[in-house]
């Protein structure tokens, strides 16, 4: 690359999740953005005020809706996922929320795919359909059944990919194809990719959402979410959804928090990444697994679509073992370094076992029929040195 271009190349994607949008010689020196801890901000004058709430003046409100610690890290959020705008809210289900309550009305379809994480599940099918929004399902890892079900009242498109729990993946093009038909927004849950991994606006959807409390953050520390779209999107996931409806805003000490998780994105999804391919190796190769899914693997249906749409694999994988829930409950219970929790994207690896923890709600007939069975466990590969990862599984398996 010559110095020309290389003066004019974007920055990459740690330089903006590390710098962008704070200058520290606007702060005192200050290398960490400061943490405004403050609720309400003070107008100059009276008609200052009045200009801010009737828009036509910039600057800060209430910390409801908007505050600098947060501007910064909605400025990165947008950056990295390659958007007009984002929107930083306190968790990933105040983030689904907030969209969802903006952008459909009563008599409006949702068409969502059948495998999502269980409160999203509950939310569509249960809290959405209260309101008089109705809400279908299609497998969306085949793209006819998505065609076959949408609609000129079909407003909103909603899928997770990577999908939790199992890893299916998702044509994030070949669904905004079909959207784009009926003029239907392609929302799409990046929560198990991440930025760094998959950038589904590039690929044509409308809006990326996230559980920031995951990767994002990436500690275990904080619950947070994330939208990121056009500026009219996220403006009225603001004005109304999160102002008015949800009130679902992230603390600034929790925007603090995941600006700091920013920082190391990059580099902890290329070891999550490089751990979660070699523990999936392992585990594809012992005598106890039955099956296995991890996007990675060479074995894994749609590992072509995977390549083409992610950059690497990221650390989560699921499984079953040849002994059903009994076995795979007993398998949780031999591990000595692997925690028992839910959630994900963390520096601990983490196991569950969704039927009775996060697709409980599903009920047992619905889980069958999306391909969540009794026995599957979904493990989140953490930061430890993947040798001692390695270690603590085959003593777990090896004792079954
Ligand atoms: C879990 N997940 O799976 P908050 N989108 C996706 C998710 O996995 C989650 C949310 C949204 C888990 C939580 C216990 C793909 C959550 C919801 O938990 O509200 O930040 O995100 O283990």
């Amino acid at each position: 690359m010559s110095g020309h271009d290389r003066r004019n190349r974007p920055q990459g994607l740690s330089t903006r999740a590390i710098h962008l949008g704070y200058d520290p010689a606007d702060h005192e020196g200050a290398l960490t953005p400061p943490i405004f801890m403050t609720s309400t901000f003070a107008f100059e004058t009276a008609e200052a005020g009045a200009e801010m709430f009737r828009g036509e003046r910039a600057g800060y409100i209430y910390g409801r809706t908007k505050n600098p610690t947060q501007t910064i890290l909605e400025e990165r959020m947008a950056s990295l996922e390659g958007g007009e705008a984002a929107m930083a809210t306190a968790s990933g289900m105040g983030a689904i929320s907030s969209v969802m309550l903006s952008l459909l009305n009563p008599g409006d379809e949702a068409l969502i795919d059948h495998t999502v994480y269980g409160n999203t599940f509950a939310y569509f099918t249960q809290a959405l359909t209260r309101f008089g929004i109705v809400v279908k399902l299609a497998d969306f890892t085949r793209p006819e059944t998505v065609a076959e079900q949408i609609g000129e009242k079909t407003k909103v498109v909603f899928f997770e990919t990577p999908a939790n729990p199992n890893l299916r993946v998702i044509d994030i093009a070949g669904i905004a194809h079909i959207a784009a038909k009926v003029g239907a927004l392609v929302v799409v849950d990046n929560t198990f990719a991440t930025p760094v991994l998959q950038r589904p606006l590039e690929l044509g959807a409308d809006v990326v959402i996230h559980s920031g409390t995951k990767y994002l953050g990436g500690h275990g520390d904080l619950l947070s979410g994330i939208v990121v779209g056009t500026a009219d999107i996220v403006k009225q996931a603001r004005q109304t959804g999160l102002r008015w409806m949800t009130g679902a805003t992230l603390s600034p000490f929790n925007c603090f928090l995941l600006l700091r998780g920013l920082k190391t994105l990059e580099i902890r999804l290329e070891r999550h990444s490089a751990s979660g391919l070699a523990v999936a190796r392992m585990l594809e190769k012992h005598p106890k697994i039955a099956t296995i899914s991890y996007p990675g693997l060479a074995t894994f249906p749609q590992h072509d679509l995977a390549k083409r749409q992610m950059s690497a694999f990221g650390g989560l994988i699921a499984f079953e073992l040849d002994g059903g829930i009994d076995m795979s409950m007993a398998l949780m219970n031999r591990l000595k370094l692997v925690t028992r929790a839910v959630s994900l994207g963390d520096t601990e690896t983490l196991i569950q076992h969704p039927a009775s923890m996060t697709h409980a709600i599903y009920g047992a007939e619905e889980r069958a029929r999306h391909g969540i069975s009794d026995g599957l466990l979904r493990l989140s590969v953490g930061l430890e040195n993947v040798d001692d990862i390695l270690d603590d599984l085959e003593q777990a398996l090896d004792a079954l």
